[in-house]
């Protein structure tokens, strides 16, 4: 048992996990770098240790300081958040063999599911459907030319250490599957020292469409019902809901009992989340694993009205977890906007700077999770998400009006910030009609080269003409006024 968690992030979750722990009796003990003095999270915590530089290598991706800090303030746990070391299971097992509770699943359990070969054959061994694909790596071009030939092109080639959208290669034809495979293979070994691959047939226009589930350390799996992450703009998340838009309440029990044979099926604890792709005509397939709490838990927080990191460091304290699954039914319809410090104008480039000034927006269902305050000088070695704007209505008509003047409320001023991008989303009537897949970003959006592109090539424009819709034939729809779309009543 432990009374005191060391919080090894920053940022807006080691504010969400200084909280849960205080609202739970734990003392919290939060590391920083030198770039993060004047953070919140420091302020916050009973105890603060400085742990190095600001170069994330040399401070909070390095466990030796981690558990130099831990052991001086004789910290019993580790929350590692998300990102950094959340999913590093070396990490994990030096935390276990110096006595302190890594509060996250165990390192083998890590382990298993960031080989994501290994984690697909474990879950298809559970029953989970998976894409058709190879059975393990393909260790040589033939073997995957063989294996395409028997799923059919196109087949997509995935680093069993990539994932996130990282190493990935989509084949047509044999040709381009010889060439993709000596590269993607080469690129796997340069970026994670692991040449393995294994291929899949693809899914055209999948759903991005996840479930979160907690078990504890006696048995007991629960589901809570899925998030909606398509809106991704070349694998970041931007927007996530739920319920998703195509869900039924019948494919929800399908994919959460699917989703806790899988982690029944590797004893696994703590909260952790299968990410499916979900086709146009609702079939559903095991993507990853991710064994940590995420950046959108709070959608499933506020929908489920639960506590998803309370219960998960009651399981690291071997508390039983009691829910009632038929209870588990989402009461609100939640949509989350993550917003960063980037200049959507200029490639999403990230601008750090100083935060000259902030106003949140309020009132019922809207919740802001953030760790920035007027002054604050958003440091530039981190990402660049500086706050997540969540909302919550009875449904989801509903909470896109909220969602809308939540992001017209949300002044921030000295640095750029992706509320326009966000504004411009809620204002799209194929968003707005639930209409969208993984490809809407690409396909219903500006992209910015594409329209650079298109406007070398078009006569002479008045200045903001071909800015816009111009750039993409396909966003043509204009924006539905707000009363448009409330047909319900409570
Ligand atoms: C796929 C796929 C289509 N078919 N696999 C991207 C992230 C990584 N986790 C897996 N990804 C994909 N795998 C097959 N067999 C399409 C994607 C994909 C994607 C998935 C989820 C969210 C956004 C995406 C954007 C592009 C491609």
């Amino acid at each position: 048992m432990f009374d005191k968690v060391l919080i090894a992030n920053r940022g807006e979750i080691a504010l969400r996990v200084i909280r849960a722990c205080q609202e739970l009796g734990l003392k919290t003990v939060a590391v920083y770098s030198e770039a993060d003095r004047d953070a919140l999270h420091v302020r916050f915590a009973d105890e603060d240790v400085c742990i190095g530089p600001p170069a994330a290598n040399l401070s909070y991706l390095d466990p030796k300081r981690i558990i130099a800090a831990a052991e001086v303030t004789n910290a019993g746990a580790i929350h590692p958040g998300y990102g950094f070391l959340a999913e590093n299971a070396d990490f994990a097992e030096v935390c276990e063999s110096c006595g302190i509770e890594f509060i996250g699943p165990k390192p083998d359990q890590i382990r298993k599911m960031g080989d994501k070969a290994s984690a697909k054959a474990l879950m298809k061994a559970a029953g989970v459907p998976v894409i058709p694909g190879s059975e393990g790596i393909v260790p040589t071009f033939a073997d995957a030319r063989d294996v395409a030939d028997q799923v059919g092109y196109p087949v997509i080639l995935k680093a069993v250490a990539g994932g996130g959208g990282k190493g990935m290669r989509i084949c047509r034809d044999v040709a381009e599957l010889e060439r993709g495979f000596h590269i993607c293979s080469t690129e796997a070994a340069n970026s994670f020292s692991n040449p393995d691959l294994y291929l899949e047939k693809v899914i055209v226009n999948p759903h991005h469409v996840e479930i979160q589930l907690i078990g504890d350390t006696h048995g007991n799996y629960y589901h809570f019902g899925e998030r909606d992450c398509s809106i991704q703009r070349r694998h970041q998340k931007l927007i996530e809901e739920t319920p998703s838009p195509l869900m039924t309440p019948e494919l929800r029990a399908r994919m959460g009992e699917a989703a806790v044979n899988g982690a029944r099926a590797v004893d696994y604890r703590g909260v952790g989340t299968i990410e499916f792709l979900v086709s146009d005509d609702l079939e559903f397939y095991f993507m990853e694993m991710n064994t940590r709490i995420q950046v959108e838990h709070p959608i499933t927080e506020e929908a489920y009205e639960v506590d998803l990191v309370q219960d998960q460091i009651r399981v690291a304290m071997g508390e039983t977890v009691k829910y009632n699954q038929s209870e588990l039914v989402p009461k609100w319809a939640s949509i989350e906007c993550r917003i960063n410090a980037e200049d959507v104008e200029k490639d999403f480039r990230p601008t750090p700077g100083r935060i000259e000034a902030i106003s949140v927006p309020g009132g019922p269902g809207v919740r802001v999770d953030k760790a920035v305050y007027a002054g604050y000088m958003i440091p530039p070695f981190y990402d660049s998400m500086i706050a997540k704007l969540i909302v919550r209505a009875r449904t989801r008509d509903k909470a896109i009006i909220k969602m809308r003047g939540a992001l017209d409320q949300f002044i921030i001023q000295g640095v750029p910030t992706t509320i326009p991008f966000h504004q411009e989303i809620f204002a799209h009537p194929d968003f707005v009609a639930g209409k969208y897949d993984t490809s809407f970003i690409e396909t219903k959006f500006r992209r910015k080269e594409a329209a650079d592109i298109k406007k070398k090539n078009l006569t002479m424009k008045r200045p903001g003409e071909g800015d816009t819709d111009a750039a993409d034939s396909e966003a043509t729809s204009e924006p539905v006024p707000v009363g448009v779309i409330d047909k319900d009543s409570e």
